[in-house]
């Protein structure tokens, strides 16, 4: 039993490296068992690690407290999640906990997890409304938000944002390691805000004012020989060329990124071929420098849940022979803005980045 909320505080900042306990309601005790009670009332728990980057949280659960474990894997992108059964209905708080780590971290990877279809779709819910499984490729038979990623005739080695090429591009996406090659088949993805933030000067102040256009000339090909297919409620009979801005506003955390991808940017608006071309291939360069990158070695069983607001990813083809299978659920998106829209409709992009490190962001 640990005296009062200035001992508990004491005995996480000591134990576990924890920044802060913030308590907004009482609760009985920090957790039954394994974790010391606190004496006198109820307190509800949220730590933060010394480095002001979550590693670990306790959140409150019914009548106790389970502890998530998160474990950063880079300093800019990726972190491991323990402690919580996505399967199980799980309390509004566990939820929001695992959005803010989501948003922290950018890609959260849930190891050991049970899961169907069904309850993969029941999961992503919490998160928003979900999309049918693609806009192009076939669902899971009987799962219409599934979509099934099967080496045996789908590879994603390649870096990329998912579904760019649409107006209003998904906000995430939750995969799930059906079925993995003994070794290799990793998944890599990058902090597009981490390359951002580190672009040079004059060249993010340019970024920050450019558009491109998105296009898959393939994927439109399919769709009009195919009569079209539905999405987001739509039936969508053709797929146009669409305009997003080079430089995104996050939505949620008012966070600055690169929102172009090697797949689906075809362009940059009002720039000649090379020229447009010559930028984006710099851009890219320095996107996919390690310093910004996760790879993440899957495990059955695995779920990964990116924020495809701010990342790109490349699945690694390096198991031929070996059959790989993931199902993928993805939230609905809204249509991206950039640091000069987001000034012209007064809509605010902070929280930005410590003052002085950019102009907008
Ligand atoms: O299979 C992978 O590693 C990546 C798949 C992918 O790109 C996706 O699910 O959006
Ligand atoms: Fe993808």
């Amino acid at each position: 039993m640990v005296d009062g909320l200035d001992a508990a505080i004491a005995f996480y900042r000591d134990t576990f490296g924890l920044e802060a306990l913030l308590c907004p309601e009482p609760i009985d005790a920090l957790a039954p068992g394994a974790w010391p009670a606190v004496a006198g009332g109820r307190h509800r728990v949220l730590c933060r690690c010394l480095s002001g980057s979550p590693s670990g949280m306790l959140v409150h659960m019914g009548t106790g407290i389970a502890a998530i474990e998160i474990t950063p894997l880079t300093p800019e992108i990726g972190a491991e999640v323990r402690g919580v059964d996505l399967a199980s209905d799980l309390s509004a708080e566990t939820i929001s906990a695992i959005r803010t780590a989501w948003l922290d971290h950018l890609v959260l990877f849930f190891p050991e997890q049970r899961l169907t279809p069904d309850t993969q779709v029941v999961f992503a819910r919490r998160f928003g409304d979900i999309t049918e499984g693609h806009p192009v490729e076939p669902s899971l038979p009987g799962h219409p938000n599934v979509l099934p990623i099967d080496s045996v005739k789908d590879r994603v080695d390649f870096w990329h944002t998912d579904v760019t090429f649409m107006s209003k591009p998904p906000t995430g996406s939750l995969l799930y390691a059906v079925q993995l090659p003994a070794v290799g088949g990793d998944t890599l993805w990058i902090s597009t805000r981490a390359a951002y933030a580190a672009l040079a000067e004059p060249l993010r102040q340019m970024c920050d004012g450019l558009t491109a256009i998105h296009y898959d000339p393939h994927y439109a090909q399919v769709i009009a020989d195919g009569g079209g297919k539905d999405w987001e409620g739509h039936h969508v009979e053709r797929l146009r060329p669409v305009e997003h801005p080079v430089v995104r506003v996050h939505p949620e955390t008012g966070r600055c990124n690169l929102f172009v991808n090697p797949q689906f940017t075809v362009a940059l608006k009002g720039f000649d071929g090379p020229q447009g071309n010559g930028l984006l291939r710099v851009l890219y360069d320095h996107m996919v420098q390690p310093r910004f990158t996760v790879r993440y070695r899957w495990h059955p069983h695995t779920l990964a849940f990116w924020d495809n607001r701010a990342t790109m990813h490349y699945g690694v083809y390096d198991y031929e022979g070996s059959r790989r299978v993931m199902h993928r659920v993805t939230l609905e998106g809204d249509r991206p803005y950039g640091p000069e829209s987001a000034a012209a409709d007064g809509r605010d992009a902070a929280p930005r980045h410590p003052a002085g490190e950019t102009n907008e962001c």
